[in-house]
């Protein structure tokens, strides 16, 4: 009986804590929830980084930069509709993130973009980044390359959207 209980409780904590063992990172009063990208087809030197920003603070903080090996540069950019075109807008002063606020970067909207990458982001890998904050300390996070099937994110309009924005930049 004492054996049965304890192996149902086995499973229940590794059902909670499994998933946010993979994708949550928290410091302080900031926390970082499932910070994922997509596979990028080849010849595209520029792939996404998605995540749910927390800051559960007094005070705001901003996402001033963001640092990877697996790409030249990172960018922090914005998805906003100009007259009936998606376009990306870079945020050049960083992402705010206000006190006790979430901002959740995601398909279509605040995004992360990690340009010149060394190659094709794959399925299963894991991207390192670190994230630097105006009012927080840096922290070091991965993105999960997830697959894109499941996803309804309307990846064939990612290219020519990047294409775009590097024109405009
Ligand atoms: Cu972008």
């Amino acid at each position: 009986m004492t054996r049965i209980i304890s192996f149902c409780l086995a499973v229940l904590l590794m059902a909670v804590a499994l998933p946010s063992a993979a994708h949550d990172y928290s410091q302080g009063e900031v926390s970082i929830e499932h910070p994922w990208s997509r596979p990028t087809p080849p010849g595209i030197m520029m792939g996404v980084g998605y995540m749910t920003i927390r800051n559960t603070g007094n005070s705001e903080i901003v996402l001033k930069a963001v640092d990877t090996s697996r790409a030249a540069r990172v960018s922090i950019h914005k998805t906003v509709s100009q007259d009936g075109t998606m376009r990306m807008r870079l945020l050049k002063d960083g992402l705010i993130i206000p006190a006790g606020g979430i901002v959740e970067l995601k398909p279509m909207s605040y995004h992360l973009m990690l340009e010149q990458l060394g190659g094709p982001l794959k399925v299963g890998e894991q991207v390192p980044l670190t994230l630097t904050f105006d009012g927080a300390p840096d922290m070091e996070v991965e993105l999960s390359v997830d697959s894109m099937d499941g996803n309804n994110h309307n990846s064939g309009q990612r290219p020519a959207s990047h294409q775009g924005m590097t024109q405009d930049h």
